[in-house]
Order: structure tokens, then C-alpha cells, then sequence
């Protein structure tokens, strides 16, 4: 029939790319931008069958994140915003590997039967795409409203460049029934940000009138929205560096969060000019921040403040705002609430930050690496806040939680307004505004990072004094073969091949403090090998030997 017809004209313009074999890992779908054509029209298709099945806007990203500028890749943000729902990822590797129009068809029909998918186009869908600043994500954007247009029904709306957060954003905010633009984002943003600076005890310090935030912006996406944020904010003096204009230097080159997390070094543009000031990284789809401090005028090594720390950070205030409220007594002297809070990591966070975590008496919980995975975690407690070494992370609010606290603001502001209970509970409100409910955000990451330091009256120094980083080493063997090592345990323990837990055990005890896993990528073909250990050498020492087991 139409259908049918429809999607054999299209796909026949799209041939896919012979001999390679592509998967949806944990961040979609990545390669060399040239041979994506075919699997990004396929992926519209995908998408259009995902509206039409739950009858909700999808968004769909065209972006390589970190990777380099030659890259690209693509990935779905289902109706909640979040991470496209695991079982549809199978389908996902089977459409992006059919061989010609025929089996493609095929599969699809065969799937839309299976689940069910009502494809009478009818009513119509619509699904968000944006990309990031890659030169070949315009004619990607093309190729993926080709594959949506091929679905009945299903309408593109094309969002140009986004950050990738900011278009989880839209879509989230979208299956609310809300009517939102681009600049309801930042509107949101820049004045839940106003809230908390206007909530903060004694008001802002005069001396941090002064006091300015250096960001790297990756040459990318991240540090040309942060200058249209920048001018929507009071109070906060940030100067934007690697911001990608003016044909400055080149997406992630020496620059962004994963340059400046993997390689502990300055960034481009930055340098002895930066002793001592705060700085922050973005990474090339500014869905990562980390911050760093640079020591000395004499080296170009750095002080790395991660996602541990930012995680830390956030933790320490969320705590304090909680055992305010919690000193609220009802009539009958009870408190009616606990508030469950919950913190989730990978077997990548420092080892220091978790003694630190739990230390405070918090929950801390490990699932594998992947935000869907740390997402889904999060998502059961009432506050769940959860980060990625690398700096991907946000803090999550169950809406269960949300409507209390929205009822005791409105019951606190009757009895005792301007109390501290009161102001705790619209500071939790104000940040649930503020960080991004959907994925982790480089840009409300750092305007949350900013309004808890001046509300601490902290330094950087002092936020990074929190716990010292234990010395850590990562590394990355590339294999034939990346699936031979399959782990267990949240990734702590590989079951195989056989014999290479037990040799990495070995090497591991002869080190004071040390701890080592490895795991395979899920979006490059490497192993990747994790030490940690009392000193920097040990740590060098211990991955290398086990980078050589893997080898
Ligand atoms: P892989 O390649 O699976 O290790 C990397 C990061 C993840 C996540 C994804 C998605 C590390 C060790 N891994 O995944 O945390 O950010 O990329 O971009 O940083
Ligand atoms: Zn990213």
C-alpha cells in the first residue's frame, strides 16, 4: 500500500554503508559522519514509529558529543526526555544493519505488527530534531526528516542547533502540553537561578561582585548558548573562551570537558593568566561540565574538580535544605515526610568521593556506566541525584515529591512566611526548576554550581577541599573485538574471558588502596582499563599491567 511505497522510494536513496556493523550503544548511534547517511534516515523512521506508538512527541539528536569534529552520530529522547526505552534498542541495531529497501521494509512491518503500531496516519506526530555545530550535521538533519516524512503521519519540526539537554528539554516540556520555545529554556533557567541567589542568607557577599567564572566552551554548541543565557543573568560575571564564533579553533580539539577530565591539562585559550580563578569545561554537545582550578603559572597541569565533586556539592546543599525542612513539626508534632534521598554513581567515581558520600550518611548506589542506567536508578528515589565522573549528571525529583513540597510552601508561606522551613522548600522547588529533569546539563549544571557556592559563601579551593581524589589512571586498549569481555556487578567484575578477573584481582592487591575493573566501550572499540591506587605511580603501574592482560 502507501506505506509501503513510501518507504521503498525513500530508502532506496539511502543505501547503507558496506561492511561495517552498527550498534546503538550507550549514546546512540557513532561514526565517521561520512558513512551515517543511511543509518540516520533510518533512525528518523525509527523515531516516527516511536511517536506514533506513543502517541507523543519524540525528540532526535543529531550530535558525536566529545568525539572528534569528523564524527557525528545520532540518538532518540523518548517522551519523558529521557534515553530511548531499552527494548527498542534491538530494533533499533536491526534497522541500521538491513542490507537493501527490501529487508529493511520487511523488518519494519514485521516490528509495527509486533508492537502493535497503528500506522493509519491519521493523527498526526510529531517528532523535535536538532543538532549540535558539526559541519555534517546539516545535511544529516535532511536525511533524518527524510526517514520521518516516510512514516504517514509523522510531521519533523526542525529546532536547528540545540544543545543536546536543551532539546531533552523540549521534549519533556512538550508531553507536558506545554507550548515552549528555545527561549522558554533559558527564561526557566536564568530565573529559577534568580530564585535561589535571592534566597541566599545575608544576600550575595559584595566581593562577589567581582569574582568571575571562566568557561570553555569546546568550540561547540555549549559556549554559544551560554552567551545568550549570559545576558538573561544578574549577578553572575562569566567570561566565555573556545566558544566556537569567529572561526576560532576546532570542535573538542584541545578543548572540552573529556579533553580536560582525561588529560588533566589546560584547555586552549587558558593558561598562567588563570591562577586560582574558577573555570568550568563544556563538552561538545554541552550535556557534560566539569570545573578545574589551574595551581601554578609554572605548568599547564590542573587541579580537576569532577563530577564526583559537582555531585558532592549538590548532595551537601540538598542535605542541609532537607534537615531544614525536616525540622518542620505539624500540630500534631509530627514531621509528616521523610524524603527519600539517593545517590548514584559508576564504578568510575572516585573512590574518595564515595568514603566521602557515605560518610555524610547517603545512600549511594552503583549501576553500569550509561546515563540510562544511572537515570532509571535515580528516578526511585524522591531526590536522586546522580553523576558520571566525566561530569554528565543531574538531580531528579519524583513528582510525588514535588506536589508535597509545592503544598508545603503554600501551607508554610500561611503560618510562618520568610521561615527558614519555608525558604528550604522553595530553594528544592527552585532547583528542580533550575537543574534539568530529563539528562545531565552543562548549563544548568553550572548555574547550579554557582548559586550553592555563593548561598555557601564558598571558594572553588574550598569546594575542592571537600576529599582528595584518590591518584587514578584510565586507559584504553583497542581489541578486535570489544564484546569478549562481559562484565557483572556494575561492571566490577568481568566474567569474561576466563581467568581475567582473577588476574586483575591479582595485580590489584599488591597496591596499597588500589582498585581496577575493566569493561568494553559502549561507544568505541576499546577496552577500557580503570586503576586507582594511594599514589600516581601505583595507579600508572597497576593499569598498565592490567591494560596488558587485556592486550
Ligand atoms: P563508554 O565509551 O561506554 O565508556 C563513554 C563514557 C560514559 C558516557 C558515554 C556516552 C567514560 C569512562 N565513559 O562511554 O560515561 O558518557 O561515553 O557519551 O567516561
Ligand atoms: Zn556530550
Amino acid at each position: 500500500e502507501e506505506q509501503r511505497s513510501l518507504l521503498l522510494s525513500s530508502s532506496s536513496r539511502f543505501p547503507p554503508p558496506q561492511g561495517v556493523k552498527l550498534s546503538y550503544g550507550t549514546a546512540g548511534f557513532r561514526a565517521d559522519a561520512s558513512i551515517l547517511q543511511s543509518t540516520v534516515y533510518r533512525v528518523g523512521i525509527l523515531a516516527a514509529l516511536r511517536a506514533v506508538n506513543t502517541q507523543s512527541v519524540i525528540g532526535l539528536m543529531i550530535t558525536a558529543s566529545h568525539n572528534k569534529v569528523s564524527d557525528n552520530g545520532i540518538k532518540v529522547a523518548d517522551p519523558s526526555g529521557g534515553m530511548l526505552s531499552q527494548d527498542w534498542e534491538p530494533f533499533a541495531d536491526t534497522l541500521a544493519n538491513a542490507r537493501d529497501p527490501e529487508q529493511l521494509v520487511h523488518l519494519i512491518a514485521e516490528f509495527v505488527e509486533n508492537k502493535k503500531i497503528a500506522l493509519d496516519g491519521a493523527k498526526s506526530v510529531e517528532i523535535l530534531v536538532a543538532r549540535d555545530t558539526r559541519p555534517s550535521g546539516e545535511s544529516l538533519v535532511e536525511a533524518a526528516k527524510q526517514g520521518i516524512s516516510s512514516i504517514l503521519g509523522a510531521v519533523a519540526h526542525d529546532l536547528g542547533i540545540l544543545t543536546t539537554p536543551q532539546l531533552h528539554w523540549m521534549v519533556r516540556a512538550r508531553n507536558k502540553g506545554l507550548k515552549v520555545s528555545d527561549i522558554d529554556y533559558f527564561k526557566q533557567l536564568s530565573s529559577s537561578f534568580r530564585c535561589l541567589v535571592d534566597l541566599i542568607p545575608g544576600g550575595i557577599h559584595p566581593s562577589d561582585v567581582d569574582d568571575k567564572l571562566v568557561v570553555d566552551g569546546a568550540n561547540g554548541v555549549g559556549g554559544e548558548k551560554l552567551e545568550l543565557l549570559k545576558t538573561m543573568l544578574n549577578g553572575l560575571v562569566i567570561e566565555t573562551r573556545n566558544s566556537g564564533k569567529g572561526g576560532g579553533g576546532v570542535l573538542n580539539e584541545g578543548v572540552g570537558a573529556d579533553y580536560v577530565q582525561k588529560e588533566k591539562v589546560v584547555p586552549c585559550s587558558f593558561g598562567p593568566q588563570d591562577v586560582g580563578i574558577r573555570c568550568a569545561s563544556l563538552d561538545g554537545d554541552a550535556d557534560r561540565l566539569v570545573y578545574f582550578i589551574v595551581p601554578s603559572r609554572s605548568s599547564n597541569k590542573i587541579e580537576l574538580v569532577d563530577g564526583d565533586k559537582i555531585l558532592s556539592l549538590f548532595a551537601i546543599f540538598i542535605k542541609e535544605q532537607l534537615s531544614i525542612l525536616s525540622k518542620e513539626i505539624d500540630v500534631n508534632g509530627n514531621n509528616d515526610y521523610q524524603c527519600r534521598l539517593g545517590i548514584v554513581q559508576t564504578a568510575y567515581a572516585n573512590g574518595a568521593s564515595t568514603d566521602y558520600l557515605k560518610q555524610l550518611g547517603l545512600e549511594v548506589t552503583f549501576t553500569p556506566t550509561g546515563v540510562k542506567h544511572l537515570h532509571e536508578k535515580a528516578a526511585e528515589y524522591d531526590i536522586g541525584i546522580y553523576f558520571e565522573a566525566n561530569g554528565h549528571g543531574t538531580i531528579l525529583f519524583s513528582e510525588h515529591y514535588l506536589r508535597w513540597l509545592e503544598t508545603r510552601t503554600t501551607v508554610l508561606s500561611d503560618v510562618a512566611k520568610g521561615s527558614e522551613q519555608h525558604k528550604a522548600a522553595l530553594r528544592l522547588l527552585a532547583v528542580s526548576e533550575l537543574i534539568n529533569q530529563a539528562v545531565g546539563d552543562a548549563l544548568s549544571g553550572v548555574l547550579l554550581v554557582e548559586a550553592i557556592l555563593k548561598h555557601m559563601g564558598w571558594s572553588i579551593q574550598r569546594w575542592n577541599e571537600l576529599y582528595q581524589d584518590l591518584p587514578s589512571r584510565q586507559l584504553k586498549v583497542k581489541v578486535m573485538d570489544r564484546t569478549a569481555v562481559v562484565t557483572e556487578n556494575a561492571e566490577t567484575v568481568a566474567v569474561t574471558p576466563p581467568g581475567i578477573q582473577e588476574a586483575t584481582n591479582a595485580e590489584t592487591v599488591k597496591y596499597p588502596r588500589g582498585r581496577c575493573f575493566i569493561r568494553p566501550s559502549g561507544t568505541e572499540d576499546v577496552i577500557r582499563v580503570y586503576a586507582e591506587a594511594s599514589t600516581q605511580n601505583a595507579a600508572d603501574s597497576l593499569a598498565n599491567s592490567v591494560a596488558k592482560l587485556v592486550d
